[in-house]
């Protein structure tokens, strides 16, 4: 009897086959709870804490199977008794604890932390709802609370609690943590998420709506709460404090039980700030150590300055945290006191208002603060932080040229293809073993296939066979009927002007009046979207609307359905990105340049054998490098133009329009009355105007080259061999992207801790 089987057989005294698919799941993850177990923690003796307001972590099943090397022998063994582990997959819920890409991110380097066998940890809020459930009423969104805590969850509780002071009252902390298995593995770590004790469900009103006062009560009860408000900003502010204080006791605590003195601390820890919203663990990690540990300012200044690391993730100026000083004197005026302190440091050594930390409105800068006082500052591409030092942070990198570096993002292999695309994983083994799980840039030995015929064709039976799973997937979940024998053409992100995904829409409406005019696609197209808008952002959600309404009056006009259809996946999340990527043939990465700071999604395609239609910016710049310019079709004005336009307040929306028949038929067509009927006239009105006379992430300057760059991919498609030389070059090249190599670059560069 194999080792699952005698587990199954002590704990219930019951075959497999008589358990129901729920009895399973628990019995596996009580099986991979006991494995984790009985694994060590990784030691050595610097340790990193990676705090992150989110761990966008996905369902743990399924990838824990596969680092412990099980998946396989499950798959059969359930098989073996008329099960599905797919279907078992089906049942444990999806923990969103994040918005999007660097809540992923965060996620992706924990799962290399522990492969690369690094004393290496996540610390983090454990949100009792994550991000926000989406449902589409009258093409519309709504949004639900996302409860994910079941009796049966992979947390599992600890005693550690600490003491974290507020203005007006102190509250209890408690530890709940996750295992992190790493691929092949006998070590683990964990992911420490901290909650508090009395928690009241009770708070919660309509959706996601709550009482956002009873901060004793609701402060882990949702991820990001509506920072539109004042209430909403108060209580991030107090997440993120309550975040940071139970990182710097438990780093500290952990530090002592080492056997540090304290002085030496930055020996013992090292913390990455994941964006500014984990940035008051440097004013709290002074606090600490000088109020309680008895330590100099001075001093205390100097340890953290040289055991903290910041990694930003944005160039968009409404994205970088600036908090007013008097929020936080009502949150946490303990901790002012320090931050006034660190302001004065600064503004003694520098006269330049652009890199002081509490400007003239007393709003403090958190990126500043960080970036004074830390020891390395990093992008997360090549492009993104040649932006940072040239433009953006161009003052702080005249201070401090030796802080600033670039580490290029990753995305986990054992998810990413291993599980996510089964088929695919399996051909690459036999095609050149299984070495590129640990060694991903073996994945270049593909590259001897690249003119064989017979490669391309597995390679297209592959994709036919993921785009019927994804066809399978969408009927029974969404409602959606997919036709498998289109070409699939992708965009998933959440819902931002900046992503662009208005200018796919009218790409769409531009595609459809071809349709009606007569001028017929020489095969379907299948444009598919996902993605969430926040719940405050009005354009975002307008954009969902047009797209929703495209997709009602296109699937069922029967003169255009033949040839084109759109589909907008409701509640889109990593669950639904491992379906959709495997299945895709055209990537769409089509962020107005300069503004996505990465992007991850671009890889996960990459990876899986999709074609990337992008601008050249974030990481796809560098897919276009790796790849070679033949193997990706790149369209529309650079980053150095783009930033220029801004400098002078060059592009002015309308002139595109009314200088171009093209673009001025897509728009107008927001405002048809056939589309109207659809939908709501208010938000394809407000859309309508805001392309005409905004337009501030330049939806029209990159249209026409957008869609003639489309028709390209399209016609190029048709030649299969040659599509799929192009396919394989991707995949070969993707091995830079492992989030093995980027954590292998974090530590030898800035964590140098011990693996
Ligand atoms: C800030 C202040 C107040 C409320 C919310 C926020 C907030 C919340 C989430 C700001 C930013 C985020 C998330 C940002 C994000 O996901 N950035 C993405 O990070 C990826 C990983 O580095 C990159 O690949 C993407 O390009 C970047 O957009």
């Amino acid at each position: 009897m194999t080792q699952f089987n005698s587990f199954v057989k002590n704990n219930t005294n019951k075959t497999l086959a008589e358990l129901s698919d729920k009895e399973i799941y628990v019995q596996l993850l009580n099986f991979v709870k006991e494995i984790a177990a009985n694994k060590a923690k990784n030691n050595g003796k610097r340790k990193v804490y990676y705090i992150s307001a989110e761990f966008l972590i996905g369902k743990l099943l399924s990838n824990n199977l596969i680092n412990l090397g099980l998946y396989e022998e499950i798959k059969n063994e359930l098989a073996e008794a008329g099960k599905s582990l797919s279907h078992i997959e089906d049942i444990e819920p999806e923990p969103s604890l994040g918005n999007g890409g660097l809540g992923r991110l965060a996620s992706c380097f924990i799962d290399s932390m522990s492969t690369l066998g690094l004393n290496a940890e996540g610390v983090g809020l454990n949100y009792h709802c994550g991000l926000f459930k989406q449902v589409f009423k009258r093409n519309e969104q709504h949004t639900e609370a996302n409860f994910w805590i079941e009796q049966d969850a992979w947390l599992i509780p600890t005693e550690i609690s600490y003491e974290v002071p507020f203005k007006n009252f102190t509250l209890k902390s408690k530890l709940d943590r996750i295992d992190i298995l790493g691929y092949q593995k006998d070590t683990k770590n964990y992911l420490n998420l901290f909650d508090i004790k009395g928690l009241n469900y009770n708070l919660i009103k309509e959706g996601i709506e709550f009482d956002e006062t009873k901060i004793e009560e609701n402060l882990t009860l949702f991820l990001y709460p509506d920072d539109s408000t004042k209430n909403g900003e108060l209580l991030r502010i107090y997440q993120q404090y309550f975040m940071v204080s139970n990182a710097a006791q438990l780093l500290i605590d952990e530090a002592i039980e080492r056997g540090s003195n304290l002085h030496d601390l930055a020996d013992y820890a090292y913390v990455q700030i994941n964006d500014t919203h984990p940035s008051m663990v440097i004013p709290e990690l002074i606090r600490l150590l000088t109020e309680k540990h008895g330590i100099k300012f001075e001093e205390a200044v100097d340890i953290v300055r040289n055991m903290v690391g910041y990694t930003n993730h944005t160039i968009l100026a409404e994205a970088l945290e600036k908090w007013p000083l008097a929020y936080l004197d009502e949150v946490v005026p303990h901790l002012v006191v320090v931050i006034k302190q660190l302001d004065q440091l600064v503004r003694a050594k520098y006269s330049n208002p652009a890199v002081q930390i509490i400007d003239e409105q007393d709003r403090v800068h958190m990126a500043h603060m960080d970036i004074h006082f830390s020891n390395a500052v990093n992008g997360v591409a090549a492009l993104h932080t040649e932006i940072l030092k040239n433009s953006e942070l161009k003052a702080f990198y005249e201070i401090y040229p030796e802080k600033f570096n670039n580490k290029t993002n990753g995305i986990t292999f054992r998810r990413w293809l291993e599980f996510a695309n089964q088929p695919l994983a399996a051909y690459i083994k036999e095609l050149i073993g299984n070495g590129y799980l640990q060694d991903a840039t073996q994945l270049e030995k593909l590259l001897a296939f690249k003119d064989d015929k017979k490669v391309h064709q597995k390679l297209a039976e592959i994709k036919s066979q993921n785009k019927l799973a994804l066809k399978t997937y969408l009927k029974e979940n969404k409602g959606i009927e997919l036709d498998e024998n289109s070409i699939i053409d992708t965009q998933i992100k959440r819902f931002h002007e900046y992503k662009r995904q208005q200018m796919n829409a009218l790409y769409v409406i531009h595609k459809y009046l071809e349709i009606k005019a007569g001028k017929l696609p020489k095969r379907k197209i299948t444009v598919i979207f996902g993605g969430k808008a926040a719940p405050a952002y009005i354009i975002a959600q307008d954009i969902i609307h047009l797209i929703l309404c495209l997709s009602e009056l296109i699937n069922n006009d029967p003169e255009v359905n033949q040839y084109l259809n759109v589909h907008l996946v409701e509640n889109y999340n990593v669950s639904v990105a491992e379906k959709l990527i495997p299945a895709t043939d055209i990537s769409e990465q089509i962020s107005l340049a300069s503004k996505e700071a990465s992007g991850t999604g671009n890889m996960k395609f990459m990876l899986n054998g999709a074609l990337t239609l992008g601008t050249m910016d974030g990481a796809n710049v560098e897919i276009a490098e790796l790849a070679g310019a033949e193997n990706i079709y790149t369209f529309g004005k650079d980053a150095d133009h783009i930033i220029k336009l801004y400098e002078t307040a060059g592009y002015v929306s309308k002139d595109y329009y009314t200088n171009d028949n093209n673009i001025k038929r897509a728009v107008d067509f927001i405002l048809d009355p056939a589309l109207v009927k659809l939908g709501n006239q208010t938000r394809l009105e407000r859309l309508y105007n805001e392309l005409l006379n905004k337009d501030w992430f330049m939806t029209l300057i990159d249209f026409n080259d957008y869609v003639e760059t489309k028709e390209q991919i399209l016609a190029d498609y048709e030649d299969q061999d040659s599509w799929n030389q192009k396919v394989i070059c991707n995949i070969a090249k993707a091995g830079f992207f492992s989030s093995d190599r980027t954590i292998a670059q974090y530590n030898a560069d800035i964590w140098h801790c011990e693996g």
